[in-house]
């Protein structure tokens, strides 16, 4: 029976860059969690034959949460309810199943890379039929929902049993208990030629190192990289889920990957060392003592995309977000192709990915995809960079110098300022925005400032606009700088500057990273005062 719980509405729900994420403990008030599931509910016309995926990244929280979730979608009258096992989903996979069952859409339970626990953070996301991440104008109405709400709707019933393959009723709504792996991996190996990857493993000449991160992936790599392409089951470290993610910060990168960096540093590392994220979204890729910066990354995905099985027909058109580096760009004009500049946001690729209008695309915060579904996707990556090592027979570190070499480096780096008081970063970011006219034309440590201007996005599908995605500065010789508040910390406000310089002389590619890039983050800070708003002289983390 369907009962009325009456709540009040809470003003803080409006959705970030990815959901709504904020402390486990927020989550954990009562009515907060349903609040946003209730507006979610409303924001659709009827709720009368919808069927939904359920799923999270195993983070602590995410079996309750399922449980409050599976009765309110029966009170409310979906009809079916397509379930991770054990509750479980990876965000690339929940997006398959979306697509894959034509679903209505998906509720996906997830803070992405941020850490987990009692005292760590939790997040919920809805994506839409497409299988992507809900666009602006349906968070947009998700968040008046919820500024209004007065009750929400639940049944009372006890818990389901999440832990087994079965489908039930629930309260007169069909519920499906799915194992969503075997469905991703039947999927993974339609892209690409396991049999060649197969082939190189087995023969020793291809050795992966994968770091699951304590999250989501462990499961999914078992499957595909162990039992599919009988790589060495040592190969996968940090595999098995955990809520907390083992204490750890599930973020693959240089600052927080520690276990694979050793791996990969050490005298028998193997050829490719990869790591993902908490929902199994992002990717971060190194060669041997080696790391590929995500931007670069992308670029040599989109310059050797022929080679894969899937991408032989060449690629419609690319994407990359703003403060991705514009590695891409050059690979883009070199095959003829479109390169769409979008805001940070996966949302902000859907459309154009679902228009037909680009087949890869990527942002510089460690997430890459294509079309295969409507997000970005850890694991594809890895198969996409050990299916090239197999076709190509070079290192990860010969195939980007060679890269480089054919479109010129693209030097990059991010700085993160994080857990800043959010008055004085949104000081720092209006003062700055207030300068950028008086820029033009300076001359600073030997650059000289072409352009500085907010970025801003029209949809080319639907027309809609974005607005204040960024300050950017730019720089002759070929330089960047861009500044950012974060839309996906849970905890004051996180200030991102991102410093990118395009090097065409081969000559000059093997310089340190660091020493290139001093003078244009010399800048960056000096320009927006950091010090003097934030009060801090050296970044939270450099990526
Ligand atoms: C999310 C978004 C990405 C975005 C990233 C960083 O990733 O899906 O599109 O680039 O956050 O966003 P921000 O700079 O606003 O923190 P994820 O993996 O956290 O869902």
């Amino acid at each position: 029976m369907t009962i009325r719980i009456p709540t009040q509405a809470f003003s803080d729900q409006k959705p970030g860059t990815s959901g709504l994420r904020k402390k486990v403990t927020c989550f954990q008030q009562p009515h907060y969690l349903e609040n946003f599931v209730q507006a979610i509910f409303n924001t659709f016309q009827s709720c009368e034959n919808k069927t939904l995926v359920l799923g999270g990244d195993g983070r602590f929280y995410n079996r309750d949460a399922i449980q409050i979730i599976l009765k309110m979608a029966s009170a409310n009258g979906i009809s079916r309810m397509i379930v991770g096992l054990g509750g479980i989903l990876s965000t690339p996979a929940a997006s398959h199943l979306i697509r894959k069952y034509q679903t209505d859409g998906g509720i996906i339970l997830s803070a992405s890379h941020n850490p987990g626990g009692p005292k760590g953070d939790f997040g919920i996301k809805f994506n839409t039929a497409n299988g992507g991440p809900a666009p602006e104008n349906v968070t947009e109405s998700i968040y008046e929902n919820s500024l209004s709400l007065s009750q929400y709707l639940t049944i009372e019933s006890d818990d389901v049993n999440l832990d087994q393959v079965a489908s039930f009723e629930l309260g007169g709504m069909k519920v499906d208990i799915v194992d969503s792996v075997q469905d991703y991996a039947d999927l993974m190996e339609k892209l690409f030629d396991f049999p060649i990857i197969r082939s190189c493993i087995r023969t020793g000449s291809l050795q992966l190192g994968f770091d699951a991160m304590h999250a989501v992936t462990g499961p999914y790599a078992k499957e595909i990289f162990v039992r599919r392409l009988y790589a060495l089951s040592s190969t996968i470290i940090n595999a098995v889920p955990q809520e907390d993610f083992g204490g750890g910060h599930p973020d693959p990168n240089l600052s927080h990957a520690h276990d694979l960096l050793t791996i990969m540093q050490s005298s028998d590392a193997p050829d490719l060392g990869a790591a993902s994220d908490g929902d199994g979204d992002r990717n971060m890729i190194l060669g041997r003592d080696f790391f590929v910066t995500p931007s670069d990354s992308l670029a040599v995905m989109a310059a050797n995309a022929h080679l894969i099985q899937e991408y032989k027909m060449g690629l419609c058109g690319v994407a990359r977000s703003m403060p991705t580096s514009r590695a891409v760009d050059k690979v883009a004009e070199k095959l003829g192709i479109e390169c769409y500049e979008t805001p940070t946001g996966w949302k902000f690729f859907g459309n154009l990915l679902s228009a037909g209008k680009i087949s890869l695309c990527g942002e510089e915060s460690f997430g890459t995809g294509s079309d295969h579904v409507n997000e970005k996707d850890g694991i594809w990556a890895v198969l996409f960079w050990l299916n090239l090592l197999a076709v190509k027979k070079q290192s990860v570190e010969q195939i980007v110098t060679q890269h480089w070499k054919l479109f010129g480096r693209h030097f990059y780096a991010r700085f993160d300022y994080e857990k800043l008081e959010t008055e004085s970063a949104n000081k720092l970011i209006n003062d700055l925005r207030e300068k950028l006219p008086s820029l033009v034309g300076n001359q600073l440590q030997g650059f000289v400032v072409n352009d500085a201007y907010e970025f801003s996005y029209k949809d080319p599908i639907d027309g809609s606009i974005s607005e204040h995605q960024g300050l950017v500065i730019t720089f002759s010789p070929d330089a960047r700088i861009m500044f950012r508040l974060s839309g996906t910390g849970t905890e004051g406000a996180t200030l991102r500057l991102y410093i990118e310089l395009y090097e065409p002389d081969p000559e000059k590619h093997q310089q340190d990273v660091h020493t290139v890039l001093k003078p244009l983050s010399d800048i960056g800070i000096q320009l927006a005062k950091i010090e003097e708003f934030t009060g801090r002289t050296e970044p939270s983390v450099i990526t």
